[in-house]
């Protein structure tokens, strides 16, 4: 939730001065001076030496202009990897090996070691001596991928500068968490990197950290990440990339997968960071939630009202109005007494629906709250550089201590406690906020005084809060700018990354606070809530053991995608917010974050009847679909405005009945590493009307989406790729390439699904049980020459271990459906419906029955039915 009004945002903005003198300046100007260009820059020291993975070349530094934002460092090592025939790596690092690296796995990559370099790789590393510098092509064209000759290479213990050349007018996607346009801006911007609380500004750094891009050029992609959690500034500028990281190693990682496929890419990613979680079947039903339920009864309430406004609600939530002062793990005995909270979790269950609430990793320093009594005996919090005191931010409760998610007795604690709780109202699944992690105050604000109740600081008039802000500085100033043995200025480093919130340390741990082994909150801020997600799955799988968990992180890095989703946090109710939902979604996609998905209708500010139900509409699509509303605003549940409720139903229809096409995309996230959600030149690479493409977009690659992001629109003028497309609703053949005035009156999203493609589907219902209780439909979509594909996969649904699952290719050639592949699920629901479009037919012969076929006048589809085809063998059917 959020937790500055827009009023309050102003006055932070009044504290972010900014020094002159150096390049980075205020959120929203790009001041790129590179005085690096004067670096001296390094040269291979003596031989390049080939090793069992690549090459290793040790470099020592020229003569010339160094200590620009800290101490450079002179040896260094360069180690290049061809770890598979896609990927390679190429680690630029202190040869002393004392900056920090981003731990292996489980918190970093899941690669296993390399042991001899890839003997065909798709691409190759070329460099120069002196100085030093290199290239990174591809084979099948030759195509320069990037280039650092003739730029500053800069390596110091508080500053990395590295550039590439890239071309002009490059493509480029990614750099997240970002809210703005898909394509990012590569003429002159910057994107930081540096985890904060702050309720979706357009540009800034806000929850999660990806310094990872796609380029598209010339219809072939490739991809890159710098696998550094340390906070940056990536520079786009004409023809150019630029990063400056003050800590780490400069770790790179190059995609280069052949076809190069923007796919393929992806894949490649997520080969190297983790897969995408897979989601039990219940978890893509429909979500509501808000911040400002006063009472379980009002809760209660909501879960009737959708009942009886025959709206499909999976699961139910509850923001931190439930817990008891704030505190995660406790009830509020007034308002939500655990005994209610019982009596709501079982009626769900009962009705085949779920309930989740959030937590937050700060917990209450108050001294007679048992869950902080037990971290502080297992020495699991935080601490000051002084690696004695525990660190005492203030969150929701007051004044709070963090749980350092490196420590040895973490994993042990926060089972305990997550355990317990999730027990206690047989919770189904944890959504974990604030854990960039987000904090009132500055510096250690509760030392000493953890039994006073602190203010919140945009409740104080604005003089009050500059007095109170000086002395919290002065206080922090006071522990001093780094710690002991580590001679680093961590709180003030000398190179100012943009950071909307100002100085590092501001709404934040600062950055002098020690995680265990003393490694300073500076070096790990941007792991904080990845590591967060890492745990609290582990505890969530031991609460229930062998079932999918559900996590919901706000805060992310590369990898989160395989521990938790992942909501775009605190927007605004307003439709530029809409639009950027889809591009924040895609974002999300291709960082392997599969399960994704924006607050529906709007969090901060009062959504309207137009805007919600065109939100609605979308929303009901998105990979993770929740309508979640901020606190003192008015009601938005679907229901509350007749149009809305019909908007939903048609949308929610449209999802449920595809939720096995939709489950098995999110299987081939989870194994192939593709989206979810896909932006259209994703499939169609070659097509340049889809470059900077982000309000239409594909589901899969066989459904297109074409939405209203506009107020008062009630037609978008819809591109259409190659080939012919199909109108979800009544079956009308658009032929791509083609752009194509499409009507959307209120309640209505346009669809239209690839001709050349099956969708197997179901018959929706108020739940995602009991849409799966009904029987298979398959949706045959021609293409122009009467073929069509399409893939299923089916497993229990909900256990991590699937000993058995069917994966069904269907094909349709000539009139003729077959199914193939491996069938070792004991499918219990059979085919009993198949529906062509593009073609007539008047028969279909199954198992050597002839069944008639008619024309549903509604969907303008050749229908078959009557029969009970069995999905557990192969089968073929006959179209006449
Ligand atoms: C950053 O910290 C310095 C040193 O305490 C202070 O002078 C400056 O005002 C701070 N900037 C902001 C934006 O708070
Ligand atoms: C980055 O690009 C966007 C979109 O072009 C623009 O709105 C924004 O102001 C730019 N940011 C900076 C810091 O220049
Ligand atoms: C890409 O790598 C694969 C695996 O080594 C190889 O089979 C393929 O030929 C390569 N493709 C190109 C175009 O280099
Ligand atoms: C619950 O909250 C609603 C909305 O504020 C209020 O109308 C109702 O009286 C409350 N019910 C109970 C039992 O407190
Ligand atoms: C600490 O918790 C106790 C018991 O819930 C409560 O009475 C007390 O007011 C709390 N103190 C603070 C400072 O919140
Ligand atoms: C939408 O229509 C309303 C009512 O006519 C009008 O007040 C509003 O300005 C329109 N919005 C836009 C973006 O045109
Ligand atoms: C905190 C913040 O950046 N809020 C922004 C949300 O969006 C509105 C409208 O675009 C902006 O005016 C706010 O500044």
């Amino acid at each position: 939730m959020a937790k500055y009004s827009s009023i309050l945002v102003a006055i932070l903005l009044s504290f972010t001065v900014v020094q002159a003198e150096l390049p980075a300046a205020a959120p929203g100007i790009v001041v790129d001076s590179s005085v690096s260009h004067h670096a001296a820059g390094y040269r291979v020291n003596g031989h390049a030496q080939k090793t069992k993975t690549g090459l290793h070349l040790p470099l020592v530094l020229n003569d010339g202009k160094k200590d620009f934002y800290g101490k450079t460092i002179s040896k260094l090592s360069v180690d290049v990897e061809y770890e598979t025939s896609d990927r390679l790596h190429v680690r630029i690092a202190d040869t002393a090996g004392k900056q920090y690296l981003v731990p292996d796995s489980p918190l970093g990559l899941v690669r296993p070691k390399t042991k001899k370099a890839a003997s065909h790789p798709n691409y190759s590393f070329h460099y120069t001596d002196k100085p030093f510098s290199f290239k990174v092509t591809r084979n099948s064209d030759k195509e320069v991928l990037f280039d650092t000759t003739g730029q500053p290479l800069v390596f110091e213990d508080q500053y990395l500068e590295l550039t590439t050349k890239v071309p002009d007018n490059a493509n480029l996607y990614g750099f997240g968490e970002v809210t703005g346009a898909y394509r990012r801006n590569n003429h002159a911007n910057v994107t930081t990197l540096w985890a904060r609380d702050v309720a979706d500004p357009f540009y800034q750094n806000q929850y999660g950290s990806h310094p990872a891009y796609t380029e598209i050029r010339d219809g072939k992609a490739h991809g890159n990440l710098l696998l550094n959690a340390h906070g940056m500034d990536i520079f786009t500028m004409t023809g150019r990339i630029t990063y400056k990281v003050i800590g780490g190693v400069l770790d790179f990682y190059f995609f280069v997968p052949e076809p190069a496929t923007p796919n393929a890419v992806v894949s490649s990613y997520t080969d190297l960071v983790g897969k995408s979680i897979m989601p039990a079947q219940w978890m893509l039903g429909w979500h509501q939630c808000r911040y400002g339920y006063h009472n379980i009864s009002e809760v209660d309430g909501v879960v009737e009202a959708y009942r009886d406004n025959k709206i499909p609600l999976e699961t139910m939530w509850t923001d931190i109005d439930y817990m008891d002062r704030t505190k995660d793990f406790t009830f509020d005995p007034i308002n939500f007494p655990i005994s209610k909270v019982k009596a709501l979790t079982s009626k769900l269950h009962s009705r085949k629906q779920r309930y989740v609430v959030m937590i937050d990793p700060a917990i209450s320093t108050n001294t007679s709250y048992e869950p902080y009594s037990r971290g502080h005996n297992l020495d699991v919090f935080m601490k000051l550089n002084d690696y004695k005191t525990e660190l005492q931010g203030q969150v929701w409760p007051g004044y709070t201590a963090f749980p350092d998610w490196w420590h040895p007795n973490v994993q042990k604690y926060w089972d305990y406690e997550v355990d317990t709780f999730m027990k206690s109202i047989e919770l189904d699944g944890v959504w974990i906020d604030m854990n960039e992690p987000s904090s009132f105050c500055l510096g250690s604000c509760g030392t000493g005084k953890r039994n006073e109740s602190p203010e919140f600081w945009w409740n104080l008039p604005a003089d009050d809060y500059v007095k109170l802000h000086a002395e919290w500085e002065a206080n922090l100033n006071a522990l001093g700018t780094g710690v002991p043995g580590d001679s680093r200025n961590l709180l003030y480093p000398p190179y100012v990354i943009n950071n909307g919130a100002g100085n590092l340390s501001e709404k934040t741990a600062p950055t002098t606070a020690l995680h265990y082994g003393k490694v300073p909150h500076y070096d790990v801020h941007n792991l904080y809530g990845h590591a967060e997600s890492h745990i609290t799955n582990n505890a969530i799988q031991k609460y229930r053991p062998g079932e999918r968990v559900f996590l919901l992180t706000r805060s992310q890095f590369p990898g989160t995608g395989k521990n938790a989703g992942h909501w775009t946090g605190d927007n605004y109710s307003q439709w530029n917010y809409l639009k950027v939902s889809i591009a924040a979604v895609l974002q999300m996609q291709q960082m392997g974050i599969a399960f994704s998905g924006s607050d529906i209708c709007g969090f901060n500010g009062d959504t309207n009847m137009q805007l919600c139900a065109r939100w609605q509409a979308l929303g009901s699509l998105y990979p993770f679909a929740r309508n979640h509303n901020g606190i003192g605003q008015i009601s938005q549940e679907p229901y509350r405005w007749p149009e809305v409720a019909e908007a939903t139903r048609l949308a929610l229809a449209a999802r449920y009945a595809m939720m096995p096409y939709l489950y098995t995309l999110f299987e081939e996230a989870n194994t192939v590493g593709t989206g979810v959600w896909r932006p259209l030149i994703f499939e169609y690479p070659k097509d340049d009307r889809f470059l900077a493409e982000d309000v239409q977009f594909l589901i899969g690659d066989s459904v297109l989406v074409s939405p209203i992001v506009v107020e008062n629109a009630t037609s978008i003028h819809a591109k259409f790729p190659t080939g012919v497309w199909y109108d979800w609703y009544n079956g009308k053949p658009v032929n791509g390439p083609t752009s194509k005035t499409i009507e959307a009156p209120l309640t209505h999203i346009p669809l239209h699904v690839r001709g050349g493609a099956i969708l197997p589907l179901k018959a929706p219902k108020m739940t995602i049980d009991a849409t799966y209780a009904t029987p298979y439909e398959l949706l045959v979509a021609l293409d122009n020459s009467g073929k069509a594909s399409g893939r299923l996969y089916i497993d229990d649904g909900h256990s991590i271990e699937q000993p058995k699952t069917s994966d069904i290719d269907f094909k349709f050639a000539k009139g003729k459906l077959s199914a193939s592949g491996k069938f070792h699920y004991h499918e219990q629901t059979k085919l009993e419906k198949i529906a062509v479009l593009g073609s007539s037919y008047k028969s279909v012969k199954v198992n050597g029955k002839s069944y008639s076929v008619r024309k549903d006048s509604t969907t303008g589809a050749y229908v078959a039915q009557g029969f009970k085809i069995d999905l557990t063998k192969p089968f073929s059917v006959e179209f006449h």
